[in-house]
């Protein structure tokens, strides 16, 4: 699995629910992050070089736990490998659905709001019925990388970045970058009981489950084990790892290139 930084954790605590037995190897490629605000052949270059790395340390499935990543290099590294490529978007689909008062708020980033993926996922999944409340939000997942997941200028960002989710009357919130579910607490508490939150990791997780099951490449192990790689100094992020990851077993945490 890999994202642009540490957001993708949200994505493999989903997957390790769903596959207990797999080895999983996270790649945070925090030395180019954000890719948020990049153009797409940068974020496409960066998609092929990690899937070259996790596919040299035995990776048979990729998950692109990343929204950015997703929309902009999906494509190019499905017609490149040839192991399943699992990717995550904005997960429109099940909140216009579900609905009641016909507006929908999506946060993300200012490069997964302007794709043409999402530009399609709009259209195929509200149409005309559903109003989609868009809002790019350069800085947030900064704040989850730094740790500073609940201080005041965090919930200054946050409530910024909701006022026009609110004030059009949207009870449902699409959490369109993985790094926003770390900031559930705050974004819940700006937007009260009446709005719930979409968070798309565990339909990922089954998704990867079906393509590895379908192809019998599940594993019969009982406890995977999990290997965090990051790009440039990993130790400059243990500390918010660990909370991130809050896990008891001690992290094996690798730089790449190795120190
Ligand atoms: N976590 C990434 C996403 O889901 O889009 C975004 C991180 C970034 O590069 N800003």
């Amino acid at each position: 699995m890999f994202d642009s930084g540490l957001g993708g954790l949200s994505v493999m605590h989903a997957v390790r629910d769903a596959l207990p037995g797999e080895d999983i190897i996270y790649y945070g490629d925090c030395l180019y992050a954000p890719y948020g605000d990049r153009n797409s052949e940068y974020i496409k270059e960066r998609c092929l070089a990690i899937g070259r790395f996790l596919i040299s340390k035995g990776a048979k499935a990729i998950v692109v736990s990343c929204n950015t990543a997703t929309a902009e290099g999906v494509n190019t590294m499905r017609d490149t490998f040839d192991i399943p490529i699992i990717g995550i978007e904005p997960a429109i689909k099940p909140a216009a659905a579900a609905t009641k008062t016909g507006v929908v708020g999506v946060i993300a980033t200012t490069r997964t709001i302007t794709s043409e993926r999402y530009l399609r996922l709009v259209r195929e999944f509200a149409g005309t019925k559903v109003k989609v409340v868009s809002v790019p939000c350069p800085g947030l997942m900064e704040c989850v990388e730094s740790g500073d997941w609940d201080s005041f200028k965090t919930q200054k960002l946050i409530e910024k970045y909701l006022h026009p989710i609110k004030r059009a009357g949207a009870d449902k919130l699409v959490l369109g970058c993985t790094h926003y579910p770390f900031l559930s607490n705050v974004l819940k508490r700006e937007l009260g009981s009446g709005t719930e939150l979409i968070d798309p990791s565990a339909a990922v997780a089954r998704e990867l489950k079906h393509q590895l099951s379908k192809r019998g490449l599940l594993s019969d192990g009982a406890k995977g084990k999990e290997v965090f790689y990051i790009s440039g100094d990993a130790e400059k992020h243990r500390a918010v790892i660990e909370r991130l990851w809050n896990s008891e077993e001690a992290l094996d945490l690798r730089s790449d290139p190795p120190a």
